[in-house]
């Protein structure tokens, strides 16, 4: 039996997201908990668990989710005023979906929170 991960659903159009950016590697879309203006949250298209699995993918993929990140951010006008991309890994981070994803942030000031 496989466990039901939304963001593999999300990738393959099973579940509806508000997509901004899908290609042959990654795919992006708001988060539905926006925890600033702008939150979007960049993923494989493959199922990756966390970044603490990342050494069994590509290098390519993982460049590719960074690329799209910084895409995303100047696509949603944040890329001057300044933005965050974060990867929350395990439950001392607070991951809470368990399919690899970066966090976007952006469009008002943030708070630092590093611990
Ligand atoms: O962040 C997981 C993030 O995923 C959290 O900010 C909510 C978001 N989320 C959960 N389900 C959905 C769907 N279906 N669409 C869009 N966004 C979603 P983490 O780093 O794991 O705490």
């Amino acid at each position: 039996m496989t466990t039901r991960c939304i963001f593999c659903e999300i990738a393959s159009g099973r579940q509806p997201a508000r997509v901004v950016h899908q290609d042959d590697l990654v795919t992006a879309f708001w988060d539905i908990h926006p925890q600033a203006r702008v939150h979007i949250l960049v993923i494989p298209n493959q199922h990756v668990t966390s970044l603490r699995e990342a050494e069994e993918v590509d290098a390519a993929l993982l460049g590719r989710c960074l690329q799209v990140a910084a895409r995303v951010a100047r696509e949603a006008g944040i890329a001057e005023s300044g933005y965050r991309v974060l990867t929350n890994v395990g439950p001392d981070a607070g991951q809470s979906v368990y399919h690899l994803h970066f966090h976007v942030l952006g469009g008002n000031r943030l708070r630092l929170a590093l611990g």
